[in-house]
């Protein structure tokens, strides 16, 4: 078995101390942190998502296993972004209401710090008015909005349309993405840019300060 077998394995086993530490080996080996996550921890978290689609395993071993993944994600985190740049910009982000997926989103948001992109994180299940409230505090640039349910895609609309209602739609870019979320869906609800994966989503935030 080669190491970014090793990681998928250790990820899909659940093993948060050991897999952190061999994701530290491989970036001490001189590994690519992008490659460490596109070859070893998405594939792994994609046999999990296979796994838990035909009832092999469930909801609690699915935990321990996106456990395992924040704690690899927290080990490649210094290697995404980049140091000590002053941020250009701002975003929020969050898992939208009645959603507790956050991997994808904790990934867009390391990704998007990765361009020098300061990052608010709402975390998840995030309600409207919660979005609402942050975007007056913190004054975003972009607002980030993530759903990994077929059921809770609706709360992106619900979070665009709350934005209009309170006169803030127009002071804010609004992203979208998630599992489920298509370019149609995110032209449907009004949202300035759907984006399929954490690379595009920063590449779309960063073009936003071009
Ligand atoms: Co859930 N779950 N889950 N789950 N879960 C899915 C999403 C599902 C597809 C599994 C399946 O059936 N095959 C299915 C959704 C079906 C649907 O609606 N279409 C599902 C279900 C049904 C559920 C429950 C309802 C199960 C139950 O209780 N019966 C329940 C719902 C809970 C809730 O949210 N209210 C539930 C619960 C859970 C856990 C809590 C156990 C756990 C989440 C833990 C956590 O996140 N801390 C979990 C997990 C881990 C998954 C799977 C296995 C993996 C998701 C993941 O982390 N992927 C998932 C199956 C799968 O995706 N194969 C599944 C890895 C991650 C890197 O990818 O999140 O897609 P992803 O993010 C990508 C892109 O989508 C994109 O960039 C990321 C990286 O490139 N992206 C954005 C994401 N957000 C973005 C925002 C952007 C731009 C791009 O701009 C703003």
């Amino acid at each position: 078995m080669n190491r970014f077998e090793d990681i998928s394995a250790l990820l899909q086993r659940g093993r948060p101390r050991e897999l952190s530490a061999l994701v530290q080996e491989e970036l001490a080996d001189g590994t690519a942190a992008n490659d460490i996550l596109i070859k070893a921890l998405i594939p792994g978290m994609s046999a999990v998502g296979e796994r838990f689609k035909k009832n092999e395993i469930f909801v609690p071993e699915v935990l321990i296993t996106a456990r395992a993944m924040n704690a690899a994600l927290n080990v490649l985190k210094p290697a995404l972004a980049q140091a000590g740049v002053e941020p250009v910009g701002t975003a929020l982000i969050c898992t939208v209401k009645g959603d507790l997926h956050d991997i994808g989103k904790n990934l867009v948001k390391m990704m998007i710090e990765g361009t020098g992109i300061q990052v608010i994180d709402l975390g998840v299940d995030c309600p409207p008015e919660r979005v609402v409230e942050a975007v007056k505090e913190y004054k975003p640039d972009i607002v980030c909005l993530s759903a990994l349910l077929t059921t809770t895609m609706v709360a992106q609309k619900e979070t665009i349309d709350a934005l209009k209602a309170a006169g803030l739609r127009d002071t804010v870019k609004i992203m979208v993405g998630g599992a489920p979320v298509t370019q149609a869906f995110a032209d449907e609800i009004g949202a300035d840019a759907y984006t399929p994966d954490a690379a595009t989503a920063a590449e779309w935030a960063r073009a936003c300060f071009a």
